[in-house]
């Protein structure tokens, strides 16, 4: 998965972790006797990813130890020019992995367990697929009550908060609640295993129907990723969830005010106390009023931040930190003439500028501030070398 706010060496380590999270989920399951693995779609990010990536999951998938059932969701639906389907994967899947490609019970008869998926076959099915799955299963008449019964589906739960990682909301897509409620209460369905939320999560009181959320973090905004779930069934099919930890990533945004020197020390001591920096992206939402001269000490912090973090960002839409020169900045300078000039009408055109003094690089308007910083760059002899004459 490509992240746009990662730089190249930080984006290389993010992808490298996707699949070490993968060799990780073999690693847990033969810790804890895990007789399978089930991962609830999306498990590629796009319809069909670069040969890099599906070799790559191939190898990975392919040193677990144990079955590993695959459902297609939104991102990765299983239809012709899918990943699923094309020769790189298709016919070179390691032994270990199944595709849930259709609605048929597969069979574990050694353990006492079948598994149904609702793949996607489309980017936006309709009916939704996992809610009709079960309301098919039914009308089906008796069941096999020694079988413990798992149902994999892929898509948002009516009423569950929305997260980042979920699919844009489209409430005709939405999965009832109840039904899969009803199906865990009537005892046909033992386990339900969601995917599409990025976030662990229990759905309903039930303690039966979980999303296991995404395996790396993969945004601001998720709640709880960087989980996997061990599903642990008794004898008499009763369920015990565990959560363990598999990502190492941190999506960590900051609403931060910054109006004074202090206020960027603060910051900066925040920054060094964060723990895995090199696996940390930190979106900073500042507001508030700053000089020059802090604006400097500022933006100083955050380079060197940059360093050593994945990854240090504004937010585009809500940051409010407007940079505006105050008189200890002029005086700082002690321009005479035709640059005091220069400078006092760059001044008075930055303070006209209501919203256009942010530290948002994109906005035109920050022209003005650069212009600034540059003067007070040359007159402390810092760039003379961009200097041209
Ligand atoms: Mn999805």
């Amino acid at each position: 998965m490509t992240r746009w706010f990662l730089p190249v060496d930080a984006q290389a380590r993010y992808c490298d972790d996707q699949f070490q999270c993968i060799e990780e989920l073999g690693r847990l399951a033969d810790e804890t006797g895990s007789q399978f693995i089930i991962v609830a779609g999306d498990i590629f990010d796009t319809l069909l990813p670069g040969s890099k990536i599906i070799n790559r999951f191939i190898d990975s998938v392919g040193k677990i130890s144990v079955p590993v059932y695959l459902l297609p969701g939104n991102h990765d639906p299983y239809r012709p020019g899918s990943v699923w389907l094309h020769q790189l994967l298709g016919n070179r899947l390691p032994k270990n992995v199944i595709v849930i490609s259709d609605e048929c019970p597969r069979e574990l008869a050694k353990l006492g367990v079948e598994i149904i998926g609702a793949p996607f076959y489309a980017k936006k099915p309709a009916p939704e697929p996992v809610g009709t799955l079960i309301s098919n299963l039914d009308h089906q008449g008796e069941f096999d009550k020694g079988v413990f019964r798992i149902i994999v589906g892929h898509g948002q739960v009516e009423s569950v908060s929305y997260d980042s990682g979920d699919s844009e909301d489209n409430s005709e897509s939405r999965i009832e609640k109840s039904i899969l409620e009803k199906a865990v209460e009537s005892g046909r369905i033992g386990y339900i295993a969601l995917g599409d939320r990025h976030s662990v999560t229990s759905v309903g009181p039930s303690g039966r129907i979980f999303y296991s959320g995404a395996i790396q973090a993969t945004d601001f905004g998720e709640i709880r990723p960087n989980y996997v779930l061990i599903v642990e069934v008794s004898d008499n099919h009763g369920v015990e969830v565990t959560e363990r930890t598999v990502g190492k990533w941190n999506f960590l945004e900051k609403e931060v005010e910054i109006n004074s020197q202090e206020d960027v020390d603060h910051l900066s001591s925040w920054l060094d106390n964060q723990d895995n920096k090199s696996r940390c992206v930190v979106k900073l939402v500042p507001q508030g009023s700053i000089s020059l001269a802090v604006n400097f000490a500022l933006e100083d912090v955050i380079n060197n931040a940059r360093d050593t973090f994945a990854g240090v960002i504004f937010s585009k839409g809500r940051n409010e930190l407007r940079v505006l020169p105050n008189d200890s900045d002029q005086q700082s300078l002690e321009l005479t003439g035709y640059a005091h000039s220069a400078y006092q009408e760059l001044l008075e055109f930055a303070s006209s500028q209501e919203e256009d003094t942010s530290l948002d690089e994109s906005k035109e308007s920050n022209t003005v501030l650069d212009a600034l910083k540059l003067l007070h760059s040359i007159v402390n002899h810092e760039e003379l070398d961009r200097v041209v004459i």
